[in-house]
C-alpha cells in the first residue's frame, strides 16, 4: 500500500512555500510558477512509478532532465488555491528517455497542463544543474516590490545589484553573484526561457523586468529564502528614493564584509 502523497514533506513544503508567496501578494490570480526535483525513493513510497503516465509534449528538448521527477504546479492555476488542494493545482511529471515530452503522473485533469512556463523552468534546471549538482528548485513569482524598482530604475544589472547590496549588510552575503537582468519579454514564448536560462549560468535570481523574478536553489526554503532577501531589499529601496542624505554602505565595507564571510562578490560589479 502507497503512503497518502497528501503528507509527504515534499508536498507539504511546496504547498507551504506557494501559500506563503500567496499571502505576501506576489502571486495574484494564476501569478508565478514552482517546480521541485524530486528523488525517486522518496517518491516510489508513494506513487507506482512503474506505470506510464499521461504525455505532454515540451518545447524545447529537455534530454538532460531525462528520468528525472519534478512537482510543479498547473497552467492557470491560482497560488491561492494550492495548499487547500495540491492534487488539483499542481501535478508530478516524469521527463521521458528522448527528452521531447514529459509524462504527467500524479495531479491535474486529464485536459489539464503543467504551468506554462515549463520550458523556462527546464531550461532553467539544465542550466542550473550544469553549474550546480545540488540544485533542485526553481520558483518564478511577481515579487512586488522588485517589480516596481523594475520600473524607476536603469535596467543595469551592476546599478540594480549594488542598490539592493547597499541597503542592507547581509545581502552581499547571500546573493554575493548580484542580480541578472533579461530584456522584457512575452511570457511563455521560449525566448524568454532561453535568457532567462543563460542568466542561471552566473546568477541564482534573474529579474524580468515589469513582470517579476525567477529564482534558484537546492531547497525551497534557499529559493524562498533568496526572493525574500531582494524583496526586502526593494522594499528599502522605494521606501528611502523620496530621502535626501541617504547612506549606502560602501564598496569598501562590501570587500570587508565579502571576506569575513568567505563570499566572492561578482568581480563585474565590485572589485
Ligand atoms: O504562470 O506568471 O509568467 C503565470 C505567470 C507567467
Ligand atoms: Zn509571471
Amino acid at each position: 500500500m502507497n503512503k497518502n502523497i497528501l503528507e509527504s514533506n515534499f508536498i507539504r513544503e511546496f504547498s507551504n512555500v506557494i501559500d506563503r508567496m500567496y499571502l505576501l501578494g506576489w502571486d495574484e490570480r494564476n501569478a508565478g510558477n514552482v517546480s521541485f526535483i524530486l528523488d525517486e525513493q522518496p517518491l516510489a513510497e508513494y506513487l507506482d512509478l512503474s506505470k506510464p503516465g499521461r504525455l505532454y509534449p515540451l518545447q524545447i528538448n529537455a534530454k538532460p532532465l531525462a528520468g528525472k521527477y519534478l512537482l510543479v504546479t498547473g497552467s492557470g492555476k491560482y497560488f491561492k488555491n494550492v495548499k487547500e488542494d495540491p492534487k488539483a493545482n499542481a501535478c508530478i511529471i516524469r521527463v521521458t528517455e528522448g527528452g521531447s515530452d514529459v509524462e504527467i503522473l500524479w495531479g491535474l485533469q486529464p485536459h489539464e497542463r503543467p504551468t506554462s512556463e515549463l520550458s523556462t523552468h527546464l531550461a532553467s534546471h539544465m542550466s542550473r544543474l550544469e553549474v550546480d549538482p545540488t540544485h533542485r528548485v526553481i520558483i518564478h513569482t511577481h515579487a512586488t516590490y522588485t517589480n516596481m524598482m523594475s520600473a524607476i530604475t536603469d535596467l543595469n544589472e551592476k546599478s540594480f545589484t549594488k542598490a539592493l547590496w547597499g541597503l542592507n549588510t547581509e545581502n552581499i552575503i547571500i546573493f554575493p553573484e548580484g542580480i541578472g537582468i533579461i530584456p522584457w519579454e512575452i511570457p511563455g514564448n521560449g525566448i524568454i526561457g532561453k535568457n532567462t536560462a543563460a542568466k542561471f549560468k552566473h546568477f541564482k535570481i534573474v529579474l524580468w523586468p515589469l513582470h517579476g523574478v525567477v529564482a534558484c536553489g537546492d531547497t525551497l526554503d534557499a529559493t524562498f529564502g533568496l526572493i525574500e532577501t531582494v524583496e526586502k531589499a526593494a522594499m528599502t529601496y522605494l521606501t528611502i528614493k523620496p530621502y535626501t542624505n541617504q547612506k549606502l554602505i560602501s564598496d569598501v565595507d562590501l570587500m570587508r564584509l565579502a571576506k569575513a564571510f568567505n563570499v566572492k562578490p561578482n568581480e563585474d560589479f565590485i572589485q
